[in-house]
């Protein structure tokens, strides 16, 4: 039986993989930070088949220990401060979580067990304001917040501890993927979730940024397969995952009203507190790579993945299936 650590196994894509590395009988080990309350909303249906080890990206030797004791084959590194517009209000923070926690693990499978294969976390946020459309592995960087600053940082060092040790690790550059565990405040779940409310009556308005900021949006349990992928394959490598198409936040909106029978026009609002200081104008992925070498491909559209979303809001919000 294969054993995986997950860090960030409480966020949306955490969940997802536990779930597929359980249905492949893996044992699966959780990195989680201590809180005052729990935090395993979205793990709760799988809670009892993970063995959870308190670490935090901060402290070096918690996570050295928690490395010691999962002793796994494999460590999928999650976790992360991944909120785009904190990074601008918490920029140190965002770099020694999503920059330097990179080097803390990476350091633990060295002084640990340099065979554990490792996947780092990265971001089409590194490409930030495009120096080609579309974005694949040979792209250069230009990223356009801490968060993507942090992002390249953790990307180069996956890439020199395995130039440097021979450590099998891999950088998946992953566009934005989302799912009814994304969290409220990224735009795809705030938008689903605030157009059901609206439905219901229980407010009027939703309050937005930009709406011509463009992005490739796919599904996240579509994208944890390919992480485990990367790791399956006999040498480590960087990847692309992307859908290949891409849609304006206006889209977005669009489509989910438009599913509720909703005008989006009489409820969105435009507020500047929304507007980035330097925005992300156009996402655009090619992971013909990921599609020849892992044999990955996208599942779920668009449009099916924001009809999911609004799908489970509205059973969230009224115990209710909704009525197509
Ligand atoms: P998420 O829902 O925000 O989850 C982040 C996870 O990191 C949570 O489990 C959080 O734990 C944990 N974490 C944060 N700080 C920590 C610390 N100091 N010590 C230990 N754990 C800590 O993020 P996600 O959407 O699942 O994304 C997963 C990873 O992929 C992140 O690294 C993100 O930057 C990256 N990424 C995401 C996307 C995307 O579109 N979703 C695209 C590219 C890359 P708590 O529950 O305790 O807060
Ligand atoms: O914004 C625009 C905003 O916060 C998407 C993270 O998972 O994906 C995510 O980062 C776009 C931006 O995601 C609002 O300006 C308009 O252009 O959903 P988001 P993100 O910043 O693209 C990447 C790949 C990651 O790696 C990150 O971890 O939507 N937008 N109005 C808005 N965005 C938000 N959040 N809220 C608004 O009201």
């Amino acid at each position: 039986m294969k054993k995986a650590l997950i860090t960030g196994i409480t966020g949306q894509d955490g969940s997802y993989l536990a779930e597929l590395l359980l249905e492949k009988g893996y044992e699966v080990y959780g990195m989680v930070r201590r809180s005052s309350t729990e935090n395993f909303g979205r793990i709760e249906h799988i809670r009892d088949k993970i063995k959870f080890l308190q670490a935090d990206l901060l402290d070096q030797f918690s996570i050295i220990s928690a490395v010691k004791e999962a002793n796994p084959d494999e460590i999928y590194n999650l976790a992360a401060q991944s909120f785009v517009p904190t990074s601008w209000d918490q920029p140190v923070l965002t770099g020694e979580f999503t920059a330097l926690g990179v080097t803390r693990i990476l350091e633990a499978i060295r002084h640990v067990n340099r065979d554990i294969k490792f996947y780092q976390a990265s971001s089409s946020e590194m490409f930030g304001k495009v120096l080609e459309v579309p974005q694949k592995e040979t792209t250069p960087f230009y990223p356009r917040s801490p968060y993507g600053v942090a992002k390249v940082y953790g990307h180069y060092i996956t890439v020199n501890y395995r130039e440097s040790y021979n450590i099998f690790g891999c950088s998946g550059i992953l566009f934005n993927h989302e799912s009814p565990r994304r969290g409220l405040e990224f735009v795809t779940r705030k938008v689903t979730y605030n157009a059901v409310k609206i439905k219901l009556n229980l407010q009027d308005t939703i309050s937005l940024g930009n709406l011509d900021a463009k992005r490739d949006w796919g599904f996240a349990g579509d994208y944890v397969e390919a992480m485990w992928l990367m790791l399956q394959q006999d040498k480590p490598d960087n990847y692309v995952i992307a859908t290949g198409e891409t849609h304006t936040v206006q889209e977005l909106v669009e489509i989910a009203f438009g599913y509720l029978n909703l005008d989006w026009k009489n409820h969105v609002k435009i507020d500047p507190r929304f507007i980035r200081p330097a925005e992300v104008e156009l996402l655009i992925g090619d992971s013909s790579k990921a599609r020849a070498k892992l044999g990955w491909k996208p599942k779920v559209s668009f449009e099916n993945l924001v009809k999911m979303m609004i799908d489970s809001d509205y059973k969230l919000l009224t115990g209710k299936q909704k009525n197509s």
